[in-house]
């Protein structure tokens, strides 16, 4: 697909979910870089074409790290190349290398993830996460018994693609409006969600939600835990950077004809918010389960210093 199509897509939420939208921009620039790499063009032009396009998928979506994260790890040590055929060479090897790595990475997570999950279990979740839904899926599969409490995820109602994959997938699941999880919250056994970003201090940003979520499980003692690639911790928060939450148009949530009736009314949706670590028992990486605490570890253990992130000035002259 185009990079422009794709840059489409993830704006208006067609494709969707932070790893997939990862994986879509990693095949966008592979896609774009053999197109230009075919033609007449020079290095100098090849490069500043492929940060154009990497730029333009960046600024789609600002909150799921994931998305500058994927498109610095396809364009690593591209700059370095001597020639547009080197460097289409290792721009498509870097993305294919990427999205077969995060495909694994979700399956070790639903290794992991699935033995948190006990026979009898009520595991709560909000939004629609792969990550976390692949840990539901292995452990039924492994023949545990456990029903789902999953929410609807006002605005954009991504529950029922969770509740669609549960339930064909043979799972017991209960389909709750956002409001009913503290309602619900003590017939729960384990909250699981999914994540965005993941900060250097171990906060998690995912769906709106899941902050209110976190809380309620921590008043309940129930054990709250966060599947999420090592792709999705922010480097930048080692700099001092900041993950900006995304505000999503008012029609989401009211028809602009009736919110045109409103005079003094604003309305604000905010996809995004932020679940300090306190609230985090574990997040499950493809490396393994760590406290929220260790944040900074798998950013400089997984990630390292060479992403890019750090350093948004290109030298390329
Ligand atoms: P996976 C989604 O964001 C949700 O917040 C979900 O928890 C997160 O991405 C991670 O999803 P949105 O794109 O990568 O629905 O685990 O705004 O699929």
């Amino acid at each position: 697909m185009s990079v422009a199509d794709t840059a489409e897509k993830i704006k208006n939420m067609e494709i969707r979910g932070a790893g997939k939208i990862a994986r879509s921009a990693a095949g966008a620039l592979s896609d774009y870089s053999a197109e230009i790499a075919a033609g007449d063009i020079q290095l100098k032009d090849y490069l500043q074409r492929m940060h154009d396009a990497g730029d333009i998928l960046k600024g789609t979506r600002p909150t799921a790290v994931s998305l500058p994260n994927a498109v610095n790890i396809v364009l690593r040590g591209v700059d370095a190349e001597k020639s547009v055929a080197d460097a289409d060479t290792l721009l498509r090897k870097n993305a294919s290398e990427f999205i077969e790595n995060s495909k694994l990475a979700i399956q070790n997570i639903a290794d992991i993830g699935a033995r948190y999950i006990k026979d009898g279990d009520t595991v709560m979740t909000h939004c629609n996460s792969d990550a976390a839904i692949s840990c539901m899926l292995k452990a039924h599969e492994q023949g545990k018994e456990f029903e789902v409490f999953a929410t609807e995820v006002r605005p954009r109602n991504q529950g029922y693609l969770t509740i669609k994959t549960l339930s064909d997938a043979g799972i017991k699941t209960n389909f709750i409006v956002d409001s009913a999880v503290r309602y619900f919250m003590k017939k729960v056994s384990l909250v699981i969600t999914g994540c965005d970003a993941v900060t250097v201090n171990g906060a998690v940003i995912n769906k709106i939600g899941t902050s209110q979520i976190a809380l309620c499980a921590q008043e309940a003692r129930v054990p709250f835990i966060v599947a999420g690639e090592t792709y999705k911790f922010a480097p930048r928060t080692v700099m001092g950077g900041h993950i900006d939450i995304e505000e999503r148009d008012a029609s989401e949530i009211m028809p602009a004809e009736k919110a045109a009736l409103l005079k003094n009314v604003t309305i604000r949706n905010p996809a995004f918010d932020v679940t300090p670590a306190e609230y985090i028992d574990y997040i499950i990486t493809e490396k393994g389960a760590i406290p929220p605490a260790m944040a900074y570890l798998v950013i400089r253990e997984y990630l390292g210093w060479d992403i890019g992130e750090f350093d948004t000035i290109r030298n390329r002259s």
